[in-house]
């Protein structure tokens, strides 16, 4: 990737020595620390699980691999670009953010859209414009009714790497994605380091089908029956590092209204606690965020991943993300489960997933990305006052 296309954002945190550290313009790492002159010096929670300097690591995964629509895989560097590394490091966060080629550089991995290259599918060479590699593009056919099983395999793995190494250190891992499919990879990635955690999912959708289930073979629509190790999911590729890392007690879903009949029954039958719209509207959300953390974690005693789906939020609010469903959270609701999570000090891995900035119109994305930076922000401390 050449320079003059990096997002501006980036090409400035390069450009400011006081913050960065450059490591080659394939693998640049920014780092921006907290100081009076910016905000505050610490976060306003004490996130009780962290260790050390608040710190978020922030994981930029390009890919849309895990659904059909182009575009999503654009988010990270939008978000980066709205200026999200600065808004963290003034709410009082040390932030890391690295370049996001590892994740491109898998050989299943056609030319995301956010890449400067030509676009490439199949089995053809690939010269990188900057002349440092050349990767192989190999073909993934389905299996079963998989799409691009091995492509969401590979990113996951490396996605799961890498949250693990940043849990590891004691920071917060923040990922952007990137479409749904990549909660396979984070989730695991944070057991790995905290195996008592339990996830709160915040979705449209409940992306429980299984491979059997599935009836688009979108993958985006299946990470938790990977989690639960659910019928069908021991299988290759994913079976060669994804092992059932999450009981069906530890996690508890809100903002569900487009749930399909097989997963309604997966749900049912696993007695997965699920607080729909309807929820929302009979308890009002305070409520159901408390009953949502009675349930997955009674005594606020165990870490929590977040896993948020933008689509959770009214299509009013977030419209461009590829799955919207009308009847969602409003911005208010959506904003206030994150900084009830942040308040609990129990945060240990937040995603925000699904922003995709090629849908409708300037103003649309313009909305999108603003409202996956203020979750993350929320999520990380920011209050109304
Ligand atoms: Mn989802």
């Amino acid at each position: 990737m050449s320079f003059t296309r990096l997002p501006s954002t980036i090409r400035s945190s390069l450009l400011n020595p006081a913050r960065r550290s450059v490591v080659g313009i394939r693998g640049f790492h920014i780092h921006s620390k907290p100081s009076p002159e910016k905000g505050l010096t610490e976060p306003q929670f004490k996130y009780k699980f962290l260790e050390g300097t608040p710190t978020v690591g922030i994981v930029g995964c390009p890919f849309s691999g895990g659904q059909g629509r182009t575009g999503v895989d654009l988010a990270p560097n939008k978000l980066i670009s709205a200026g999200l590394v600065d808004q963290l490091s003034s709410l009082g966060w040390e932030v890391h953010y690295n370049s996001q080629q590892k994740f491109l550089d898998i050989p299943y991995n056609p030319i995301p859209t956010s890449s400067p290259t030509a676009p490439s599918k199949g089995t053809e060479t690939v010269n990188e414009t900057d002349g440092q590699k050349e990767i192989q593009r190999l073909p993934d056919d389905d299996i079963g009714k998989m799409k691009k099983p091995r492509l969401v395999s590979a990113v996951n793995q490396k996605v799961a790497e890498e949250v693990s190494e940043i849990a590891g250190k004691g920071w917060l891992p923040l990922t952007l994605g990137g479409d749904h499919s990549l909660a396979m990879g984070t989730v695991a990635g944070t057991k790995a380091k905290y195996p008592d955690a339990c996830l709160i999912w915040i979705d449209a959708h409940a992306d429980i089908n299984t491979p059997l289930s599935t009836d688009s073979g979108n993958l985006h629509g299946c990470p938790v029956s990977f989690l639960l190790g659910l019928e069908g999911t021991d299988v290759a590729p994913f079976n060669e590092w994804l092992k059932p890392c999450l009981k069906p007690s530890e996690i508890v879903y809100i903002g569900l209204r487009d749930v399909d009949g097989p997963e309604k029954a997966i749900l049912k039958k696993h007695g997965i606690k699920a607080f729909s719209m309807h929820h929302v509207d009979k308890y009002g959300i305070a409520k159901v965020v408390e009953m949502a953390l009675d349930h997955v974690n009674p005594d606020r005693s165990k870490p929590v991943h977040l896993s948020y789906d933008v689509d959770a939020l009214d299509p009013m609010v977030a419209p461009s993300t590829g799955t919207p469903v009308r009847g969602g959270l409003t911005f208010r609701e959506g904003h206030y489960i994150t900084e009830a999570l942040a308040e609990s000090g129990c945060l240990v891995s937040v995603d925000i997933m699904e922003v995709n900035p090629s849908l409708l119109d300037p103003g649309s994305v313009e909305k999108t990305v603003a409202a996956g930076c203020s979750l993350a922000r929320a999520s990380l401390g920011e209050t109304l006052l």
